[in-house]
């Protein structure tokens, strides 16, 4: 209990950091859960998460899939039309991840929790139509409790299992008895294998723009685990980054291979949401991360205003977005990115 107390304790009332020139994306009043970005500059943002245990600002209304378009000069948020055929009311959408085929085709894979399930939904992006096609829905006994995936293939993909348990009750047993029974799956049509195991809670997970590189954000355990990846997609643990806050998704900068963290320097703040005592945010940029001495730069920081519970940092040609659990995404444009 008190190892779980600690973790969630990470309770650093932060130094405000100001990030300039940043504009609040209207139309997002229910979460923006994670983001990823298209080399071409088209953002993905998956909205409206309910998860146990978070607080939900529109529990009654399905979660959506946002486009914005980074090369816009006032960029705005459109919500994607989804095909026919897909059960939008029970849609409740958490990590994502897109894949460019060879073809030029775009994959956007979204972890879904229907009632609480978890599944992996496979869609095919139709720019001309903003609009996705759903193309199939993934279920599996090693894909409980998805919290994050990154595609590696048009149906093949890494995904965190934040818990090992999916009923509620048993996920509060889990985490306050401090099991690390949070894993890393591989799936594949042909192929689904356990491939990393001993987290507290895994949760966003990326992979390096070489491709060779899987990094594995463990929320309670406040570090960053690099793995290398092989040939026949098992990883192997080659360091773990030690930060001072809960680690939630995690966004590679294509470019300069830069990591980049949506954080939560307050866990019991963000499970017990007090609209009078709001979860502060943290946005930390991580830089050269294979390195001896990585750098790891607050970029932005405060203990809780406007943005309310950071999930995911992600850059673009010097542009970033933050998306946030509890409010709403933002925009920021700097020269020194
Ligand atoms: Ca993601
Ligand atoms: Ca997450």
């Amino acid at each position: 209990l008190s190892s779980c107390r600690r973790k969630l304790n990470a309770s650093r009332e932060l130094e405000p950091v100001e990030l300039p020139n940043c504009h609040l994306i209207k139309g997002i009043e229910s979460g923006a859960e994670d983001i990823d970005i298209l080399p071409n500059g088209l953002a993905f943002i998956s909205c409206g998460l309910k998860y146990p245990g978070l607080k939900s600002f529109a529990p009654d209304k399905p979660g959506e899939i946002l486009l914005m378009d980074l090369n816009d000069e006032n960029p705005r948020a459109v919500e994607l039309r989804i095909s026919r055929g897909f059960d939008i009311a029970s849609f409740n959408p958490h990590g994502i991840s897109t894949y460019i085929d060879k073809d030029d085709s775009v994959y956007l894979f979204v972890v879904n929790h229907p009632v609480f399930k978890t599944t992996v939904e496979v869609f095919k992006f139709v720019e001309d139509d903003n609009s996705l096609v759903h193309l199939k829905t993934i279920r599996h006994d090693l894909l409980p409790r998805v919290n994050d995936i990154v595609a590696v293939g048009p149906d093949n993909f890494y995904a965190t299992n934040d818990h090992y348990f999916s009923d509620p009750i048993l996920i509060y047993l889990e985490l306050f008895l401090g099991l690390t029974w949070s894993n890393v799956v591989y799936y594949s049509p042909t192929e689904v294998k356990e491939v990393a195991s001993g987290f507290y809670s895994a949760n966003g997970i990326n992979i390096s723009p070489d491709k060779k590189h899987v990094y594995i954000a463990d929320l309670m355990a406040h570090n960053i685990h690099l793995m290398e990846k092989h040939a026949n997609w098992s990883l192997t643990p080659v360091k773990v980054l030690e930060l001072d806050t809960l680690i939630d998704n995690l966004s590679v900068d294509p470019y300069t291979g830069d990591v980049w963290g949506g954080c939560h320097p307050n866990g019991m703040k963000l499970f017990l949401y007090d609209p009078e005592n709001v979860p502060g945010s943290e946005v930390l940029r991580i830089q050269n991360i294979h390195s001896a001495n990585p750098t790891v730069t607050q970029v932005y920081a405060e203990n809780g205003s406007v943005l309310q519970g950071s999930s995911v940092a992600a850059v673009h040609s010097g542009k970033l977005l933050i998306g946030t659990i509890f409010h709403r995404a933002l925009y920021y444009t700097s020269s020194v990115l």
